[in-house]
């Protein structure tokens, strides 16, 4: 770096301190920290600064200045992604969205929030709630995870199966381009066939074309009636003709549909704060299975009685209990929220976020068990999620007692395996993390050349200096 453009960094980050105030802009070691670490402890972030800006002007002229210094831009939203997709690097500013936080406007009639980026996901459910209605998407991480962040991720969670991931809960976005400019595309309309569809390019979009501001988000009516079963079962086919027989049989009531193995209700039992297991004995699979209805008296109860009855008759399912209280609810929703935040007890643990036609869930589990099983006798599979969805969280840990380096050092090597199956049958290597810094050599290895050719463009035509969260999502163009 010639002294000039030490200079002109120098003066830039000056401006970014007197733009921003203190809060605004941190500079010291401990005050940059928490934004700095990353959720897996994969990455260590480093920045020249976090910027913390309190509004869309701010984010904009903000962002203006780091582009007339060509200075890289890494936006970060609650920092709990779990594919490094927000992490820093030393020549870069971090800008955290946590301060744009206002609700600005709920339309009960069109049904609607809209709300700055960095709302925390629960304080959007609560601010639903309070206007009796409901925002559906919810995840373990709900008490710290950002709007912004939901979006840019395309988060899904436990509700997709009835509401949809985030891109199809949206309806709007106000975005600050990476030259500072200012798009405002804060719609509330349920049609709207005005040319290209430019929301869905910044949702997923992983912060590479641009910082999400603000959203225009749907509502929907609040559940009345929630009723929640906890199965236990013998075979993985069985849970996904489970999932059939209820889907058919629920239709759009269906709005849960997870699977937990009991290698994670073992786990939990052992590692846990006051989990205990829902059912007398013990069974290989287990279902969290949810149906609501926007209707008070629906007979959800009855319907539920009677596809569980059918199917305990039919030794479909061999044990379950239903739910009779709003604690017991709660409790059955904590064993399932704690197989993601507990498998780090069992050592090591290689993730696989994936996705396959849900006809071939269990066929896929099955495939990926022997397949890794044949490479590394003891691996323990400790595959979850949300199966209705077809998204299995199909996570390894490593042998009991092996080395855990020795085991991570193997991470390559595990997601060709099991990648390789999953792109067979049709699948995504990314279902709802995103690709971020760690699948971005498994992007490029399953993807078609012309869809990362087109990728590229667009990034390009966004983001032609290359300073929106570069190195994520995509390698920069050589
Ligand atoms: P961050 O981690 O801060 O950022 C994620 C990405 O978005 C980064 O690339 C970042 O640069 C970008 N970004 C953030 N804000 C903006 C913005 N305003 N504009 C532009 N780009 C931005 N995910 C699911 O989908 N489903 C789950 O069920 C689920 N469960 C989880 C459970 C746990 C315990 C944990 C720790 C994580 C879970 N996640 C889940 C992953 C994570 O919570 C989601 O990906 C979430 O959407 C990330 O939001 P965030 O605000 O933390 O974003
Ligand atoms: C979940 O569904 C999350 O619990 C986390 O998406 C998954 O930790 C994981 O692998
Ligand atoms: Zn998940």
């Amino acid at each position: 770096m010639d002294v000039s453009e030490k200079t002109r960094i120098e003066e830039t980050l000056a401006r970014l301190k007197g733009l921003l105030g203190e809060k605004g802009a941190i500079a010291d070691s401990a005050g940059m920290a928490p934004y700095l670490a990353e959720q897996r402890e994969l990455y260590q972030s480093n920045a020249r600064l976090v910027l913390r800006p309190a509004s869309t002007r701010e984010v904009a002229e903000a962002v203006k200045l780091c582009a007339e210094a060509s200075i890289p831009i890494y936006p970060q939203g609650g920092n709990t992604g779990l594919v490094g997709g927000a992490v820093s690097t030393p020549d870069g500013v971090l800008l955290n969205l946590g301060r744009l936080n206002r609700v600005r406007e709920i339309d009960p009639i069109n049904f609607t929030i809209t709300a700055e980026a960095g709302c925390v996901l629960a304080d959007i459910q609560r601010a639903a709630e309070q206007a009796d209605r409901l925002f559906p998407l919810s995840l373990g991480a709900e008490g710290s995870c950002q709007i912004g962040g939901n979006l840019s991720t395309n988060a899904g969670g436990i509700a997709v199966l009835r509401y949809g991931n985030m891109r199809e809960l949206t309806l709007g976005l106000e975005v600050v381009l990476p030259d500072g400019r200012v798009w405002n595309g804060l719609r509330g309309l349920r049609k709207n066939n005005t040319g290209y569809d430019l929301k869905q390019l910044f949702i997923g979009g992983e912060g590479t074309l641009g910082i999400i501001t603000a959203a225009t988000l749907k509502l929907f009516p609040r559940p009345r009636e929630v009723e929640t079963a906890f199965l236990g079962l013998k075979r993985i086919e069985d849970v996904m003709q489970l999932f059939a027989r209820a889907r058919a049989a629920s239709g759009d009531q269906l709005t849960g549909f997870e699977l937990v193995p009991r290698i994670g209700i073992d786990n939990a039992l052992k590692h846990g704060v006051n989990l205990r297991d829902p059912l007398k004995t013990r069974h290989d699979w287990y279902v969290l299975l949810e149906v609501s209805s926007s209707q008070k008296d629906s007979g959800l109860r009855g319907a539920l009685e009677d596809l569980l009855a059918q199917a305990m008759e039919s030794s479909l399912v061999q044990d379950g209990v239903i739910s009779s209280s709003e604690a017991q609810r709660n409790e059955l929703w904590r064993i399932r929220a704690s197989l993601a935040e507990l498998q780090g007890a069992l050592g090591g643990s290689i993730k696989h976020d994936v996705s396959v036609p849900v006809s071939r869930v269990a066929d896929f589990i099955l495939k990926a068990n022997a397949a890794v099983s044949a490479r590394l006798p003891g691996i323990r599979p400790y595959p979850f999620g949300h199966v209705g969805d077809g998204n299995i969280h199909y996570n390894l840990s490593q042998p009991a007692g092996a080395d855990k380096t020795v085991f991570l050092k193997r991470w390559a090597e595990f997601n060709r395996i099991v990648h390789d199956i999953v792109v067979e049958m049709g699948g995504s290597i990314s279902a709802e993390h995103g690709i971020g810094l760690v699948k971005i050599g498994e992007l490029e290895h399953y993807a078609q050349k012309l869809e990362l050719e087109l990728m590229h463009r667009i990034k390009t035509a966004f983001d032609p200096q290359g300073i929106m969260n570069p190195g994520k999502l995509l390698k920069p163009a050589p």
